[in-house]
């Protein structure tokens, strides 16, 4: 199957695979858990190289405006994310759970900031496939994170996933950019 195009029901049973294997979260009570996936047309040595920079978000996060890292890319380091104005925050702090430059894997858990995420964790895996008879990635982003008082899961969840696909849609846009 490597070498054609994955039927789309082949494709949907690959990433079910996926967030099976990679992406558990068990969330809690009170706690709202989602996973995203997109398929950019460019190679995932290219994509990894802009998801895997810890200390750079900003490389592709549209929201994320300077970052400061404690430290270098070992598992446990800090960084200090600003956000640009107009968001629900100014800063965000989080801390380097997991970095696998094999198996394309980074977890961030964040630990502090003046927003109302608690308690967020995030992973994103990347994976090799082929889009229009060509090297692409498949990327599947997932979270788990505290229901804020007063709003509901679906709220909170919606929240999430619309900044996650914002997030998404711009390594999509930069990857294939530099991948012509
Ligand atoms: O940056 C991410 O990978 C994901 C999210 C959901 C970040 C959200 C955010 O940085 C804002 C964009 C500022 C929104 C944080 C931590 C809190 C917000 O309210």
């Amino acid at each position: 199957w490597w070498a054609e195009e994955m039927s789309g029901a082949a494709l949907r049973g690959m990433e079910a695979e996926y967030v099976h294997r990679y992406h558990k979260h068990e969330p809690r009570e009170n706690q709202c858990s989602s996973a995203l996936v997109k398929h950019i047309k460019a190679p995932i040595h290219l994509v990894w190289s802009l998801v895997r920079r810890f200390d750079q978000p900003q490389k592709y996060k549209p929201f994320v405006s300077r970052c400061v890292v404690q430290g270098d890319l070992e598992i446990g380091s800090v960084r200090e994310v600003n956000v640009k104005s107009g968001l629900p925050a100014t800063t965000s702090t989080e801390r380097l759970e997991l970095l696998d430059d094999d198996e394309h894997i980074l977890s961030i858990k964040i630990v502090g900031g003046d927003h109302r995420l608690k308690n967020y964790s995030s992973i994103i895996t990347l994976h090799p496939e082929i889009i229009d008879g060509r090297p692409g990635t498949l990327v599947i982003e997932s979270f788990v994170v505290d229901v804020p008082e007063g709003n509901t899961n679906d709220e909170t969840c919606y929240f999430v996933e619309a900044l996650i696909k914002c997030n998404l849609k711009s390594l999509a846009d930069i990857s294939e950019r530099l991948a012509v």
